[in-house]
C-alpha cells in the first residue's frame, strides 16, 4: 500500500563518487508510491566522461526502479543538463520508464504544477557551457573534500553532518546571488506558463515556497544533502530531508527489498541496452 501519491526527485548523479546510493536506497524502502518523477542529473554523464563511479548500491537503484516500473508505478524521467544525451529520446519509453523534455502534473488537490529540470533557466550553463564544466569540477572537489572531513569527524567523535559543500552555498555571496536569481528566472518563465507551480532540481537546494503566486519547490539532490519532495494523497507537497528524518522509520516498516544487486554491469553498456 503507497504511502505517497508521487515521489520526485533529482540530481542524483548516478556514475560518481559522491552519488548517495544507499541513502536513496533506504529513503525508497520506506516510500511506496503511484507515480515517481525523475527530474534530471538522475545519470552524470558529465562525469563519466572524466571517469566513472559506478557502485553496487547505484545498481540496485536502477533495478528497484525497474521493479517498480513493471509493477504499474508510473515513472517519467525529465532528463537534466548531466544526462541531456536521453533529451533526443525524449517521447519515447524503456524498460516500462517514459523520457519525456517536461511534465504537467496534476496533484490530488488540482493544482497543476510543471516539472523541469530547470537548467534553460540558468544563465550560467545555457551561455557558458565550460564555465558550467569548470563549475561542476570545482562542486566534485568540494564533496570530495567534504567525505574526508566526515571521516576526520567520525574519528574524532564529532556527532552529525557538516555539509562544506553546503556551508559554501550558503555563504558564499555569489552561490547565494546564483540561487535567487535562478529561483526568480524560474518563477518568471512559470508565469507565462499559467501553471499554479513548478518542480525543478538542478541547483542542489531543496525547498519548498511561494514566489509572487507561484509554488517554487526544488528536489535538492542525492550527492550533498540528500533530499526529496513527496505529493501526499491530499495533494499536500512535503519536503523531505532524509538525514534528518531516517530515524523516524525503524526499519521493521521498511518493505522487504526483493532487488538482486547485480555484478557490476559497465554502465555505459547496460544504458545502452536499455536505450535499445
Ligand atoms: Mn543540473
Amino acid at each position: 500500500m503507497p504511502q505517497v501519491r508521487s515521489i520526485f526527485l533529482s540530481d542524483i548523479h548516478l556514475g560518481t563518487r559522491g552519488c548517495q546510493a544507499e541513502s536513496l536506497l533506504a529513503f525508497l524502502r520506506h516510500h511506496d508510491s503511484d507515480n515517481i518523477f525523475l527530474i534530471g542529473d538522475i545519470i552524470d554523464f558529465w562525469a563519466m566522461n572524466r571517469s566513472v563511479h559506478w557502485t553496487n548500491p547505484q545498481n540496485t537503484f536502477v533495478q528497484k526502479l525497474l521493479r517498480r516500473a513493471r509493477k504499474g508505478v508510473k515513472i517519467r524521467f525529465i532528463p537534466g543538463n548531466h544526462d541531456e544525451a536521453l533529451r533526443e529520446h525524449c517521447g519515447i519509453s524503456f524498460g516500462d520508464i517514459e523520457l519525456c523534455l517536461e511534465y504537467l502534473h496534476t496533484a490530488a488537490d488540482g493544482k497543476r504544477y510543471l516539472l523541469i529540470h530547470g537548467d534553460e533557466y540558468d544563465q550560467v550553463t545555457r551561455h557558458h557551457r565550460w564555465v558550467a564544466v569548470l563549475g561542476d569540477v570545482a562542486y566534485n572537489t568540494l564533496v570530495r573534500i567534504n567525505g574526508w572531513l566526515s571521516i576526520i569527524r567520525r574519528r574524532l567523535n564529532i556527532p552529525g553532518y557538516w555539509s562544506l559543500a553546503g556551508y559554501a552555498k550558503r555563504k558564499v555571496k555569489t552561490a547565494v546571488s546564483f540561487i535567487f536569481d535562478f529561483e526568480d528566472s524560474v518563477v518568471r518563465g512559470m508565469r507565462e506558463r499559467s501553471v499554479d507551480g513548478v518542480i525543478c532540481g538542478h541547483i542542489h537546494a531543496a525547498t519548498i515556497k511561494t514566489i509572487q503566486g507561484i509554488e517554487y519547490i526544488n528536489c535538492g539532490d542525492w550527492v550533498d544533502s540528500c533530499t526529496a519532495i513527496v505529493e501526499h494523497f491530499d495533494g499536500r507537497m512535503e519536503l523531505i530531508d532524509w538525514r534528518e528524518c531516517a530515524t523516524r522509520f525503524v526499519d521493521s516498516n521498511a518493505t522487504p527489498d526483493p532487488d538482486v544487486i547485480l555484478p557490476d554491469v559497465p554502465q555505459p553498456a547496460l544504458i545502452r541496452n536499455l536505450l535499445g
